[in-house]
């Protein structure tokens, strides 16, 4: 009897915590060793928008270790760093009205924090996503997948 109220208690409480945490509301940490704390982001179908934060949680200056965070089609990675390498630190490393970049943070450096918030409306289940640095050399660790409306979700809700 004890154990099976034990484990109904421990149901209640990750409820609770479950419906504190806004899944359309995310929080990724960057670090002075060019790392982010996560490298797998999974948004819900039913997020209209998405507001993520990049917290730099190192003390270097953005001009030597400054990160950012960009979203994009995993196919379109590739191009849009050497396009923002081309652009510089004063452009974000990112190239300007560039139509392949889905959300973009600006650059940060130690102790700082930026948000950025974008819809979802462009995006597809099912469709191959990444997030990335686009510092030089930096996507090369700073990347990971970005899941909209993925099976894991979905497997959930079965
Ligand atoms: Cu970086």
């Amino acid at each position: 009897m004890t154990s099976v109220r034990l484990i109904g208690a421990g149901l209640l409480l990750l409820t609770a915590t479950a419906a504190y945490a806004d899944p359309c509301q995310i929080t990724i940490e960057s670090n002075d060793a060019m790392q982010f704390n996560a490298h797998e982001i999974a948004v819900p179908a039913e997020c209209a928008d998405v507001e993520l934060t990049l917290k730099h949680a190192g003390h270097l200056p953005a001009k030597v270790m400054g990160h950012d965070w960009v979203l994009a089609k995993d196919s379109d990675m590739s191009g849009i760093v050497n396009a923002g390498l081309a652009a510089g630190l004063a452009h974000g490393f990112l190239p300007e009205n560039d139509k392949r970049i889905i959300a973009a943070t600006k650059v940060v450096g130690g102790g700082e924090s930026t948000t950025v918030k974008f819809s979802t409306a462009a995006l597809s289940a099912g469709e191959r996503y990444a997030f990335f640095c686009t510092s030089p050399g930096h996507s090369a660790i700073m990347r990971g997948k970005f899941l909209f409306g993925g099976t894991r979700v979905a497997q959930a809700g079965k």
